[in-house]
This record gives structure tokens, sequence and C-alpha cells, in this order.
């Protein structure tokens, strides 16, 4: 090496090291500067909201006035589905835009392979600044800290991944415990939970009311931090990925005033009661779900007094109320700080659930209640608005969003980018045939542990299920050769499984074939190199 390039060398090496030295003292690697002119991502996920509890979404009874509004300015999809009915490994879904199977999140509190890379990192390593509000449920690593949070590719981290037993890395915890006169109230406290109170109440009152004032909820906070952070990033001038990741309307359904009576003088249709002779006709991955309570010596749920369904309904409906409310302020936040003409926001719900629907409370399964969500996105001059009533997928959304950010897609991701559908006169985009879902339906949820490896709990074996729904036919899959087929056409409540009818073989064999066909051609690309080794 000659001398003067020795020294070259030397000092670009020098360089680099002091670079990395600063980047590992500030915890803040360099980031190149975005694209001029890209679009700022407000993402508000809500958890275990139905599809069909939106207003606009054919609902007449719930109240959901900025939702609506929303959806007139946005593409309002009819026919989106989760690719796992349950918090973690839908989210992954999500935020990899792969399928549950290949990043192999696939039940709640197990973490993500580090392998796996989240969006908001794709996103800050081209230039974006990025903020958590709320509920994640993503992690490496247990616990859900705030740090935890960063290293899943947040800058900024206000979070509230609470379920009770890690409230104590929850940002909005800290908060309420400095800012709440009363402080001292379980944030899952009901009426119904002091028996004094629940001895005070009348016909009118709402037993699942909480005794926190509605500007104390974890609904009221996460809406509040989503505006001081879009405040923020105004100022910034840079683009921003923001996640306004609500917890409810989740159960166990406490809702504040004013919000619990609210839904007093509706009465809400309520699902038929299920027949035990029908549970226990369903697959037995399905029926010991819907009997879980049961098998923890409590009494069944399918069994659940009417009018307790009845203020489950009214309180399920007040907390979404509650948080469109919030909604509507963060919209209107979005407007005042002049960002809403290059943000793209989307209203979305990690799955829905089936209160009661085929005798369950909950998620899990492949009814339409579980695994089919709400889902809008509005782009300015980018969207054409309207309803959309195209098969889609969850994992169709970071393709979408990097479309969008002029960001070349992971080579890794399943989903498949739905620009080419919003955008007006684009004739390229390809429909779906059918879309996918699937399930590890955990003895975790039954209550019980003792799973012995290749039999199961109680000889019903660890089942991973799985879903293919085209526009009329939905089939379902479960270990041991358990099967469901519902001609949603003719049966949209998925009442008459006609898997073993001999006049529907062809459509159950044809289901089978896009199930087995998805199963070996899915995760294809992973094993295509750009160059083949020969
Ligand atoms: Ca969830």
């Amino acid at each position: 090496m000659k001398r003067r390039a020795f020294l070259q060398g030397t000092a670009a090496a020098t360089s680099i090291l002091s670079g990395l030295a600063n980047a590992a003292d500030t915890q803040t690697p360099p980031r190149p500067k975005a694209r001029p002119g890209s679009p700022n991502i407000l993402l508000i996920m809500t958890d275990q909201q139905r599809y069909d509890c939106v207003g606009v979404n054919g609902n007449p009874r719930i109240k959901t006035p900025h939702l609506d509004q929303l959806a007139a300015a946005s593409a309002n999809f009819s026919h989106c589905f989760v690719q796992s009915p349950v918090c973690p490994p839908s989210r992954a879904c999500f935020f990899t835009g792969r399928y549950a199977h290949a990043h192999r999140n696939r039940v709640n509190y197990t973490c993500l392979p580090e392998t796996e890379t989240l969006f908001p990192q794709h996103l800050q390593a081209a230039g974006y600044h990025t903020g958590l509000v709320g509920k994640t449920h993503l992690y490496y690593a247990y616990p859900p800290t705030p740090d935890e949070a960063r290293r899943t590719g947040f800058d900024d981290v206000d979070l509230h991944d609470g379920a009770g037993s890690v409230d104590e890395w929850s940002d909005y915890v800290t908060w309420r415990n400095a800012h709440d006169p009363q402080a001292e109230v379980g944030y899952r406290t009901t009426v119904q939970d002091i028996p004094e109170r629940k001895a005070q109440l009348g016909p009118k009152d709402n037993p699942f009311r909480t005794l926190i004032d509605a500007e104390y909820t974890d609904t009221a906070w996460t809406g509040m931090r989503t505006r001081a952070r879009l405040k923020e990033y105004a100022q910034s001038g840079e683009p921003f990925f923001l996640f306004s990741s609500y917890w409810k309307p989740h159960s166990p359904f406490e809702v504040p005033a004013p919000y619990d009576s609210l839904y007093n003088d509706v009465d809400i249709p309520l699902p038929e009661k299920e027949s035990l002779d029908a549970i226990k006709a369903m697959p037995p991955h399905v029926e010991r779900m819907i009997r879980r309570t049961e098998l923890r010596g409590r009494p069944p749920e399918h069994e659940m007094d009417r009018e307790r369904l009845q203020w489950i309904y009214r309180s399920y409906y007040g907390s979404i109320t509650h948080i469109d409310d919030e909604v509507g302020a963060t919209l209107k936040t979005l407007e005042e700080t002049g960002l809403a003409d290059n943000t793209i926001v989307i209203f979305v719900s990690d799955h829905g659930d089936q209160l009661l629907e085929h005798g369950m409370m909950g998620k899990n399964v492949f009814f339409e209640g579980s695994v089919r969500v709400p889902f809008m996105m509005r782009y300015p001059g980018q969207i054409q608005p309207g309803a959309y009533d195209e098969l889609v997928e969850t994992v169709d959304l970071l393709p979408t969003l990097f479309d969008y950010c002029g960001l070349e897609t992971p080579y890794h991701a399943h989903g498949r980018s739905l620009a080419p559908l919003l955008r007006e006169g684009d004739d390229t985009y390809q429909a779906r045939e059918c879309v996918f879902s699937e399930n590890i339906m955990p003895e975790v949820f039954a209550g019980v542990h003792n799973y012995e490896k290749g039999k199961g709990v109680f000889g019903v074996r660890h089942p991973d299920a799985k879903m293919v729904r085209t526009r009329r036919w939905k089939y379902n899959y479960y270990p041991e050769g358990h099967e469901e087929l519902f001609d949603l056409e003719k049966d949209p409540g998925e009442r008459h499984n006609i898997a073993a009818d001999p006049a529907h073989q062809a459509t159950r064999d044809a289901m089978k074939a896009r199930m087995v066909d998805w199963l070996i051609t899915a995760t294809e690309t992973e094993q295509i190199a750009e160059k083949w080794l020969v």
C-alpha cells in the first residue's frame, strides 16, 4: 500500500470509529435524511374491535360520528381480515408484513425472533422519526418495557401494554398515579366489584361503570399523548410515523361516565343463545375454546345471563364511542397543525370479539366476529375515497405504506400493495381470490397447563389451525382431520358446517387445495436468492 493511501485509510477508519463511539454514547445511530415530500403516517389501532362496530359499517345503533367522517374521506374496506385472531401474532403480521407461521410469534406473551424487522425500523433507516403511544404487544424479549419498545423501532415511547401483570412498565399507570386524585382506584375496577356499590345498582345503572373519571382513563391518555406528539412533530418538520394504539374496547368492558349510560335506552340485538349440542358438534378445538371457563370450574360462558350480556354490549359500544371522541380530537389536531394534507391516516383493529356469538366471548377462532376488522385509510389526493369490498389482508398494509413512501418493500414481506387499487385510473391491482388466517389456540386460554408433547391437553392436540376464505366460502382445518366449511352466502352466521356434506365435496377439496397451496408457497421468497449458488 502506498503511504498516502494508507494515511487516508487510517483517517477514514478513525472517523468511522469515532462515529460509532458517538452513536454508542447517544444511543442514536446516524440516520439519513428522508426523501423530500415523504408522507407522515398516523396508524390508529384499537384492540378487539369488530368490523360491524363502526356506525358507517352498517351499525345503526353505535355512535361513531368521527370515524364515520374519517371513513367518508378514506378508502373504507368491508372485507379486511387479520392473519391471526389474537394480539401479538396479529400485530406482528401488521408490522412485518408477514404471515404468522413465517414470523413465528404465534401466541400471547411469546416473543418475536430477533431476525424479524418491524416496519418502524425500516422507516427509521429511511429517515423517519417514529413514535408509539399506547399498546404494542410486540417484543423481542419479555417483559414489555419502554426500552424494549424502543428496540422494536420507536424513537419516542409512551407505553401502556397494560394487562394487569405488566403495569409496572406502563407510562400511563405512572402518569395516572401522579395526576389522578383517585389514583388508588384500580383501573379495571367496576362498580359491580365493590359490594356496597353493587348493592345500590338500579335497573338503569351500568354494572361495568369504572369509578375513574373519563379524563384519567387509558383511552383519554392515549388520545392526549397522541396529540402532544403530533404537535411536537409539526414543529420539527421531520417526516414521522406515529402508532396511536388504544387498549380498548378490549374486555373486561369497564367504561367511564358519561359513556357508561350512553346506550341505556338502546336495546342492542344480542346473538341467539348457542345450545350445548351445537357446541359439542363443533371441532373439539373450537368446543374447548368455547367451554374453557368450565375447565376452570366457572359457569359455562354460553349460558351467560342475557341482561348481563346487554350491559356488556352497551359498555363495549360506550368504550368505542369514547375512542371515537379521542380520534375526533386527534384528527382536529392534525388539521390545526397543518399536517393533515401530507399524513396518511389509518384506522384498524388487531382482531374482533365474538361477544357471545357461537357461545363465546373474546377471539382466537375463525368466525367473522374474530377475524374481520374495520380498516380505513385516508391520504388526501392520493387515495380515492369510497367503499372498497375487495378481500384484503393486514399483511398488505406494510407494502402499501412503503409504496406511498417511495420505499422498496422488504424482500421477505408477504403482502401486496393496495396503492394501485386506491389510485384513480390505475387498473393494475390484482384482487385476492382468498384470504388466510391461522392460530394456535393454546391451552393457556383453557387455564390448564398440562400440555403433553404430541398428545395435547386432555387428548386434544395443541391445535395449529388454518382458515382460508373466499368471497363465498370459508374452510377451516384443525389437527387430525377436523374441518369446517361454511357457505357465507347462504349461511352468513356460520351456523351450518357442511364440510362432510357429500353435495359439497368438490368445494371442500378445492378450498383445501387453496390452503395447501398457501402453506407451501407463502414463504417461498425466503428460499430464493437473487443469485443462485450453482
Ligand atoms: Ca388484541
